[in-house]
């Protein structure tokens, strides 16, 4: 990518709305366009706006409904809120021109979108806040010279931590660890801050966050919406244009407007924050959400404020209504993981989209988009997925992501998937968790070992084992469960690379220990296993 360009602020407001018709005008009004994930009204470029003069431009595009094959539930949450922003802008006193996916002249670019409202409004300039997706951002750099007037990118300040702040933090470090990044943002924000010390006198709680779900819990009822004429609108046209998209369109319950995305929060608040840290890694059979927010979707489209529901989360604890691991483990979710990995996606793009640290050549499963498979837990997180483009961390790390990984699966094939099926997937934020937490095809850049684990892990956390028709116990027999002599493979196929990470010692104790019998069975087991669901790609 070209250098970033400096995000210039912009203090020239002319009262009056201009009327010139010439793009390379001086008096028009500037196109202030506002991405799909962008629908804040405290945004950058709609702060730099001058509502008299200023034209906001909401645009679909097939580029965008198509780079890939995204689940059908996040085309409809995303054009429906998109829709919706554009009513609240225009409510606001904003003059809004919003460019629909079927309108008949749509080009379906950002770019062309964009150039056709700089003549049709005859605009002297661009205004925009920094894109989340490195392949868009690139693009912008070409808009200047494309539409002949100035585009102003704006800094993006719904982070904490801004792309300039994080390279500051990450120059001369030789070890990007989320932990330290953490404390940092702890530090600058006071959330959970007793003056320079963290409240309960431990920075991180999350060995208390481990608990197994056990299936007489309580389980919340979660809020969800009926789609109101917009929505069904927007339902009907992703019904009829993205039929061979992946994903169960309906029943569509998400929230698509500020006030239901609040509602969504407020009653994570009130009934899921408490249990929240206990069961943050635990998985259940026929339970999709458990103790989850799930506001990702609603935060990643700047519905909600993340500093906000951070605040709102900490005065929880304050008020004794949640104890500390529970908000402790959230705060660090956000302040923590989700500023992180961007920074890590900014720092590391474009070469972090394509790396592959073992050689990983595998092609993805069918049953990542069918679901028809035997093994119980990756059956549960895909069936999950297909229906609510959602399934929780645990499930992507510990059950898709490690299978991936085991497999040997081309992580870019991994990446894209997760960039398709789940409704808060962008790139900046899905793209480390996957390239990074999951596969570690970065080599350790995210995380100081890969999570790879066997049955015995998915078993602890979960009910699945139970009913599978897989033998959670071994790994040398016909219906062995395939994480368990995956497992063994993966270790052994990367002995060379693995072994001298300090973490990993142990385990390679174990695997030098075990007969030879074993461990030729292992491979030979994987062997057959993978050329079957993974093979090899030419
Ligand atoms: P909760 O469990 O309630 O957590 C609270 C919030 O913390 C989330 O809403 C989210 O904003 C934030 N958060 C938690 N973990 C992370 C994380 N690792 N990185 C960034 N933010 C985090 N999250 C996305 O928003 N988009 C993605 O595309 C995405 N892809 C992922 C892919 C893989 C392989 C993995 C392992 C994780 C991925 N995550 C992604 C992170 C996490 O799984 C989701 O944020 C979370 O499951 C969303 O559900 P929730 O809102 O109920 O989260
Ligand atoms: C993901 C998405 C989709 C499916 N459709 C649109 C769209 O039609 N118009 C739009 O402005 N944004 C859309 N988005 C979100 C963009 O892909 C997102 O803003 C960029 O990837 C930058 O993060
Ligand atoms: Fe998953 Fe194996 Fe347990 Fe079956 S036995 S649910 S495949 S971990």
């Amino acid at each position: 990518m070209a250098k970033r360009k400096q995000a210039k602020t912009i203090d020239d407001k002319p009262s009056k709305r201009a009327t010139s018709q010439t793009a390379k005008g001086t008096d028009g009004p500037r196109i202030v366009h506002i991405l799909g994930d962008q629908l804040s009204p405290s945004i950058a470029a709609l702060k730099a706006a001058d509502k008299a003069r200023d034209v906001v431009l909401l645009c679909e595009v097939h580029d965008e409904t198509t780079y890939v094959r995204h689940h059908k539930k996040k085309i409809a949450l995303i054009l429906s809120a998109m829709r919706h922003f554009a009513d609240e802008l225009r409510g606001d006193g904003w003059t809004v021109d919003y460019v629909m996916l079927d309108d008949k002249r749509n080009s379906g670019s950002f770019r062309g979108e964009v150039g056709r409202a700089v003549e049709r409004h005859g605009a002297c300039a661009v205004i925009v806040t920094e894109p989340g997706e490195y392949r868009v951002r690139s693009d912008m750099d070409g808009w200047s010279d494309a539409f002949d007037v100035d585009v102003d990118i704006l800094d993006d300040d719904r982070f904490v931590c801004s792309i300039a702040e994080f390279e500051t933090w990450a120059k001369d470090r030789k070890a990007l660890r989320m932990e330290n990044f953490y404390r940092e943002m702890r530090k600058s924000t006071g959330l959970l801050m007793d003056g320079d010390q963290p409240v309960g006198d431990k920075w991180n709680f999350d060995h208390d966050n481990r608990k197994p779900a056990k299936s007489d819990l309580f389980m919340p009822k979660r809020t969800w919406f009926e789609p109101d004429v917009t929505t069904q609108a927007v339902l009907d046209l992703v019904g009829q244009r993205f039929d061979n998209h992946f994903g169960d369109l309906e029943p569509f319950r998400f929230a698509v407007t500020r006030p239901d995305a609040e509602a969504v929060f407020q009653h994570f608040l009130d009934d899921c924050l408490e249990r929240f840290g206990d069961y943050q890694d635990a998985m259940l059979e026929g339970e999709k959400f458990l103790y989850h927010s799930l506001v990702s979707f609603y935060i990643n489209l700047g519905l909600l404020d993340p500093l906000d529901v951070c605040r709102r989360v900490e005065a929880a604890y304050h008020e004794k209504d949640a104890p500390l691991n529970a908000v402790e483990g959230f705060i660090r979710q956000i302040i923590g993981w989700r500023e992180y990995v961007r920074g890590i996606y900014w720092l590391k793009m474009p070469d972090y989209a394509e790396e592959n640290f073992f050689s990983h050549n595998r092609s993805l499963p069918d049953f990542y988009w069918t679901g028809e498979t035997d093994m119980a837990c990756v059956r549960a997180a895909v069936q999950q997925t297909k229906e609510e483009a959602y399934a929780h961390h645990i499930q992507r790390l510990m059950v898709t992501g490690n299978f991936a990984m085991l497999a040997g699966v081309d992580p870019h094939e991994v990446h894209e998937w997760y960039l398709a099926v789940y409704a808060d997937a962008y790139e900046w934020v899905e793209l480390p968790n996957v390239i990074g937490m999951s596969q570690f095809a970065d080599g350790g850049l995210l995380g100081s070992k890969p999570y790879a684990a066997s049955a015995n892990y998915i078993d602890k956390m979960s009910d699945y084992c139970g009913g599978c028709a897989y033998d959670k116990k071994t790994k040398t027999k016909d219906d062995s469960c395939p994480f368990n002599y995956l497992y063994w493979d993966f270790l052994a196929r990367n002995e060379d690379t693995l072994k001298s990470n300090r973490r990993m010692g142990m385990i390679y104790g174990t695997w030098g220990k075990m007969k030879t019998a074993d461990k030729l069975s292992i491979r030979a087991r994987s062997r057959v296993f993978l050329d079957d669901v993974a093979p090899e790609k030419g």
